[in-house]
């Protein structure tokens, strides 16, 4: 049906510009969470890479080409050597003259580890007698892992459950192992101790006078 204007020959009125509303779907909030704190930044203390041979007194173990996939600018990592004594394929890093670092809850243990099929588990154990320890994730074989330990998370076992470090207590040797059996191999690559930095505003900015 024509309209009015067309009918009358008369010009058709001018159509009025309105602002359309917005079709906007309704929010429903269903919670409200606030932003993550980001997390803080680590110091790091000690970091090897092994692309260049580290200090020797401090590893003694091989320095091999990475199994698996190839990663630019890093090509080499330490391979676990046998330990007939614990009949297990172990990578260590040492210093018996003086502690490579003591327990704190500020620091933590990160490192790579690529472990074969045939290694049924593994574990990062801190000495000095005792062990502290820690049993590592196992279930992807062939397959380049990543640790990062509290150093606070560690224990022992002794009867009547297990026992934390006590804070200060000086670690000589970190050794992260796989049983030795036919077939188990285990690789570390990129082992580092981190630190939580301490506020660099210091407390005397927002501490109550006392
Ligand atoms: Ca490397």
């Amino acid at each position: 049906m024509l309209s009015s204007a067309f009918l009358s020959g008369s010009p058709p009125a001018p159509i009025p510009i309105v602002a359309k509303a917005a079709t906007v779907a309704p929010v429903i909030v269903t919670e409200v969470r606030p932003a993550a704190p980001p997390e803080p930044v680590r110091r790091v203390v000690q970091a090897y890479d092994f692309e260049t041979p580290p200090p020797a007194e401090l590893f003694s173990n091989s320095i091999v080409p990475r199994p698996g996939a190839a990663e630019e600018g890093n090509r080499y990592c330490l391979k676990g050597d046998f330990s007939k004594e614990y009949d297990v394929q172990a990578v260590s890093w040492h210093n018996w003259q003086k502690p490579l670092f003591a327990f704190t809850e500020n620091e933590e243990l990160e490192f790579d580890y690529y472990l074969t099929k045939a290694a049924p588990w593994a574990n990062c154990s801190l000495t000095d007698a005792p062990n502290y320890g820690l049993l590592l994730e196992s279930h992807s074989p062939g397959k380049w892992l990543h640790a990062r330990l509290r150093l606070s998370d560690f224990s022992r076992t002794q009867v009547g459950g297990e026992i934390p470090p006590t804070s200060g207590t000086s670690v000589h040797c970190v050794v992260i192992q796989c049983p030795a059996i036919p077939g188990a191999e285990i690789y570390v690559d990129n082992l580092k101790l981190t630190s939580k930095d301490a506020d660099p505003r210091g407390s005397a900015g927002n501490s109550a006078p006392r």
